[in-house]
């Protein structure tokens, strides 16, 4: 790709948000939180994936800091190479290795902060052992929907994003109809330096569909608005069309206010797996032609060995 299409800002843009930091008087809060973090326990780390999750505290509250390496583009690579210090470390031949130091501005960490975080975020983001559970509509009934109802992860931060009392100036496209409406912006794991890991969601103005296993034809409008005009909407501000984009649902989701996830292809997000990800055009088809699918059809998913989901599995002797 080349230099100029796989960013995502103009040249001033980057220039003014790498800058940002020297200029700002105030720093943000979230800003000052982390350099208070107490480092506890590493919850997984990948050397492949340069990331790591770890455990620990701010002010006393649980907390949990997500740390990663971004891509390096090309647009940022000539000045990259002529602004970095570089520090020789072998030579030999016709091969010699360096270690570059590059600008601070040019040498971003990701981060991702959650405080409070509860146990259940600890567990979430714990490297763990996973099993596949097959749910029937009973067990759906019986098990999770009792279980989703008393111990799924707070949605307040999607509230407040279909409220505008966050994330507000993230927005990319919004259709304000209650019934089929939505708000698509960046999704949280994505920092929109590069349309490589491109990555939005599109989330439902509507209240009262908790996942794929609520859905009937009625909500077949709401689907096909989602798909229409939030690829509409990318291949207008991104120039992505829709045959780069991976667009789906997770079940089980970890949040429980339905949700459309939009990758690019070319990204293997966590959570693109068949055990997990159901593509949006085959559900709106299999809506089409069994409108009781997802209602009575046996849905697969996996799980996390410490999840209580799964022990829930284990009582009713489902597992
Ligand atoms: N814009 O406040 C938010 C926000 N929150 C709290 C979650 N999301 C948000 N987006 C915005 N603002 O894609 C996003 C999530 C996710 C979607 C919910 O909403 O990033 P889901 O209900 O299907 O849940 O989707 P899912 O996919 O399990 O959640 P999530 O958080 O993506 O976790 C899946 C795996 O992704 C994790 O186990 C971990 O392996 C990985 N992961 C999560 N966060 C990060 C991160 N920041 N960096 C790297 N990897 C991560």
């Amino acid at each position: 790709m080349a230099a100029t299409q796989n960013s995502v800002e103009s040249e001033t843009q980057r220039e003014t948000k790498r800058h940002k930091p020297d200029e700002n008087d105030g720093k943000p809060a979230a800003e000052s939180s982390i350099s208070g973090f107490e480092v506890g326990r590493i919850l997984r780390d990948s050397a492949r994936e340069k990331n790591i999750f770890v455990h620990g505290k701010i002010d006393d509250q649980e907390a949990i800091v997500i740390l990663e390496k971004t891509p390096i583009t090309q647009d940022v690579l000539p000045e990259m190479l002529k602004k970095s210090t570089q520090l020789l470390e072998m030579k030999n031949d016709i091969y010699s290795t360096y270690q570059l130091q590059p600008p601070p501005y040019l040498n971003g960490v990701k981060t991702t902060v959650i405080c409070p975080a509860t146990e259940k975020h600890v567990k979430k983001y714990q490297r763990q052992e996973t099993f596949l559970i097959e749910e029937t509509e009973e067990d759906y009934q019986s098990i999770t929907l009792p279980y989703i109802n008393s111990q799924s992860f707070s949605v307040q931060w999607v509230y407040n994003i279909l409220e505008k009392k966050a994330e507000a100036d993230r927005i990319v496209f919004e259709d304000p109809d209650p019934q089929d409406g939505f708000v698509l912006l960046p999704d949280f794991k994505w920092d929109q330096k590069q349309v490589d890991d491109l990555y939005l969601i599109a989330i439902t103005h509507r209240r009262d569909v908790k996942s794929l296993r609520d859905l009937t034809p009625d909500h077949l409008p709401l689907l096909r608005n989602i798909r229409e005009k939030g690829l509409e909407a990318i291949m207008k501000r991104y120039s992505v069309p829709a045959s780069k984009l991976r667009v789906m649902l997770h079940y089980q989701p970890s949040y429980y206010h339905l949700h459309v996830h939009f990758i690019t292809l070319d990204y293997e997000a966590p959570g693109c797996g068949v055990e997990r990800a159901h593509l949006l055009t085959d559900v709106i088809q299999n809506l089409q032609d069994r409108p009781e699918y997802y209602r009575k059809h046996a849905l697969t998913f996996p799980i996390r060995a410490d999840d209580a989901l799964l022990s829930k599995f284990r009582e009713a002797g489902r597992v």
